[in-house]
């Protein structure tokens, strides 16, 4: 009754923001992401009878608003297994956690993964990606690897609000090079963020309007391996989200002056040196800037010499959520 699983967190190029369903975390939109290598989440978790709660530790302490999301969605897989056993989750993240590097992506991949081993459930993938979904949006992308396609879906129940694997990281072998330029949590997490820009940001219309049309672009030039037409997809449907985070009321800015000064580098290394980069900012601080493996070094040396820019991490594109030995 117990296992240990490995998921890393995965950047999306289209953006997922805004719900159609909060209970059953359904999004509006789809979405589009790569899964990373060099950042991960690994959880081991030990079913246990006598136990009256689930217990947590996120990087060795407690955390009480962090267990109460595991339990719900650990829940989920007791009523497939038939049972009300609870657990014993020790979790840790070698990257900041909750400060827009995706780790919630991460860990609710990583738990679903080590909770179906530990109870002997066996699901499909596609059943994992929708019970990650259930914990957190975009934890449903991190099940696969390389390039990742969420879809919106149009069921009521979320059946069909699943990701699916589009290119393996092999196909298309590129590279993530992000910029820490904060490294506190962030003050209004994502799902309070979106219900306040779906009710009151005056873009947020547009902003669901244009993103088939953003996904199936983005899809192609995936397909095509077109880079040039993914930076230009990638940086205008991140600038949109923004626009509209921004526009909501209170306002959301997730920015500091070193992101916008990263992605002002990132801009000019492609513009003028001509290396092949973009950048995406999802809601945090941190910019990520995607390359060739090639530029990753000279986009890495750029991005930490800018003042603001605490640290500069790199990856490759990675695997999706996967079982570890104990
Ligand atoms: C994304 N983000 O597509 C977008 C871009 C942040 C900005 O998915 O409420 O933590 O748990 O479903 O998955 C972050 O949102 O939100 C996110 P919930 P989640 O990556």
């Amino acid at each position: 009754m117990a296992a240990t699983a490995q998921a890393q967190p995965n950047i999306a190029l289209v953006k997922y923001w805004g719900k159609r369903d909060t209970r059953l975390n359904l999004p509006v939109t789809g979405s589009l992401s790569v899964t990373l290598d060099a950042l991960w989440t690994r959880t081991r978790i030990e079913f246990d009878a006598s136990l009256r709660h689930d217990e947590l530790r996120l990087n060795g302490a407690e955390d009480p608003a962090t267990l109460a999301r595991a339990s719900a969605c650990l829940d989920l897989l007791r009523r497939r297994a038939g049972t009300a056993q609870r657990a014993r989750i020790d979790t840790r993240n070698n990257f900041p956690t909750a400060a827009g590097l995706a780790s919630s992506a991460s860990g609710f991949a990583a738990l679903v993964v080590a909770a179906d081993a530990a109870l002997g459930l066996a699901l499909d993938r596609q059943t994992l990606s929708m019970l990650a979904r259930r914990g957190s949006g975009s934890a449903a992308r991190s099940l696969f690897g390389g390039f990742v396609s969420m879809a919106a879906g149009q069921r009521d129940d979320g059946a069909d609000a699943v990701a699916q694997p589009l290119l393996d990281a092999a196909a298309w072998p590129l590279a993530v090079v992000v910029a820490v330029t904060s490294d506190h949590r962030k003050q209004v997490g994502s799902g309070t963020g979106m219900e306040r820009s779906r009710r009151t940001s005056p873009f947020y219309p547009a902003w669901v309007d244009g993103a088939a049309a953003d996904l199936a672009a983005a899809q192609r030039a995936v397909q095509a391996r077109d880079f040039a037409a993914l930076a230009e997809l990638s940086e205008h449907n991140c600038l949109k989200m923004h626009a509209v985070m921004q526009s909501s009321r209170p306002p959301l800015l997730y920015w500091n002056g070193a992101t916008v000064d990263c992605m002002q580098r990132i801009r000019a290394l492609r513009e003028e040196t001509g290396e092949q980069v973009f950048f995406t900012v999802d809601a945090g601080a941190q910019v990520k800037a995607v390359c060739t493996p090639d530029a990753a070094p000279r986009v890495a040396a750029a991005l930490a010499e800018l003042p603001g820019v605490a640290q500069v991490l790199s990856s490759r594109l990675g695997e999706g959520a996967r079982r570890l030995d104990d």
